[in-house]
């Protein structure tokens, strides 16, 4: 029982880095000594020391240590990248027992970091169940191990499918809005999590939204414009934007960070951002573009809202045959799948 509070004192210690430890994942760590907690500490931010070695910093009796256990959402990395071997430190130390949340699925490090532990006469032990660590530095995972940004899908749609009237690009006519107050502020939370949005050529034409978290705290993610050959985002708008964009797109924009790519190759294109630090992007819109996420299985958090309202005809959602519901809000369904 006390094993798995303390875990979770390392993810709420972790939580604080949210959005700044990229490339590396959000980590915490806590030093107990007889159940008292007597050392903390999480990584802070790339480059920086590991959450073992500010917990071990933390602790101001030394001597505690060799009798103290050591928790950590993350197997103790074992390799030596920006910052030493923490295993080494923690051995060093001659810290008795260690218990991590989750095995680093970083090549270097994945399993390595347990080894050298247990080599060293350190007891190591397991949270029961490893899925809220892997959930919660699920972007870190999927950028170690398929080598690509991880992709938040959103959208809303009417009781009846459509995700907005069909509109021309030369009327005034404004985007439907079909989620409530609680929908948007979500919205914003969600887009300081992540460190790019998407959205189509189509969507900036037709919106010319601007893409910054304002009812949240946090700050704005890069805007990915993805051009194809119909619709053209103006220089103006591109401008008017908070954050320099990328834009994904047959042709150079002068001026502008362009990826040159066919816009409809997700898989060629994707991976680039890694290259602008972008670990996780979350996708707006529009719908087709949304759909070709979907079609190329490149959907690891889909977050849909259902309003109220139904409008009988217009632009259909993005198809999705199985939906668990998860939580009912404000006058939205607020739905979430994994
Ligand atoms: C840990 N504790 O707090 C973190 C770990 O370049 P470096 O030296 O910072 O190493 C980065 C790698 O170390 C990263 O990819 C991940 O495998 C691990 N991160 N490990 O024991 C930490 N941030
Ligand atoms: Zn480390």
């Amino acid at each position: 029982m006390s094993d798995a509070k303390f875990l979770t004192r390392c993810l709420q210690l972790a939580n604080q880095a949210r959005g700044k430890t990229y490339p590396n994942p959000m980590v915490g760590a806590v030093i107990v000594h007889h159940g008292r907690i007597i050392g903390e500490g999480y990584h802070q931010m790339a480059g920086g020391p590991h959450a073992e070695v500010e917990a071990i910093r933390s602790v101001k009796d030394q001597t505690l240590l060799p009798s103290s256990t050591l928790y950590c959402s993350l197997e103790p990395c074992a390799h030596h990248g920006k910052t030493p071997p923490c295993c080494e430190l923690i051995s060093k130390h001659k810290i008795s027992r260690v218990v991590i949340g989750m095995q680093d699925s970083y090549h270097e490090v994945n399993g390595k970091g347990i080894q050298h532990l247990r080599s060293h006469g350190i007891q190591v032990d397991f949270a029961k169940d490893p899925t809220p660590f892997q959930q919660f530095n699920k972007a870190f995972i999927i950028n170690k191990t398929h080598f690509r940004p991880m992709v938040t899908l959103k959208w809303a749609q009417t009781k009846d499918g459509f995700i907005d009237r069909v509109r021309s690009v030369d009327s005034d006519e404004q985007a439907l809005k079909i989620s409530g107050k609680i929908s948007s502020l979500l919205t914003h939370r969600l887009r300081s999590s992540v460190s790019g949005i998407v959205i189509s050529a189509k969507t900036a034409v037709l919106d010319a939204p601007s893409l910054t978290v304002r009812l949240w705290h946090g700050t704005s993610p890069i805007p990915i414009i993805v051009v194809g050959d119909t619709y053209k985002p103006s220089n103006s708008w591109l401008r008017s934007l908070e954050v320099a964009p990328i834009l994904i797109a047959k042709e150079a924009y002068t001026g502008f960070t362009t990826i040159i790519a066919d816009s409809n190759d997700i898989t060629f294109w994707l991976p680039k951002l890694l290259e602008y630090d972008i670990g996780h992007v979350l996708v707006e819109g529009g719908a087709r573009l949304l759909q070709s996420f979907i079609r190329e299985n490149l959907d690891d958090e889909v977050i849909r809202y259902t309003g109220s309202m139904s409008i009988e005809n217009g632009i259909p959602a993005p198809f999705y045959d199985q939906f668990d519901e998860r939580t009912l809000l404000d006058s939205d369904v607020y739905e979430h799948k994994y």
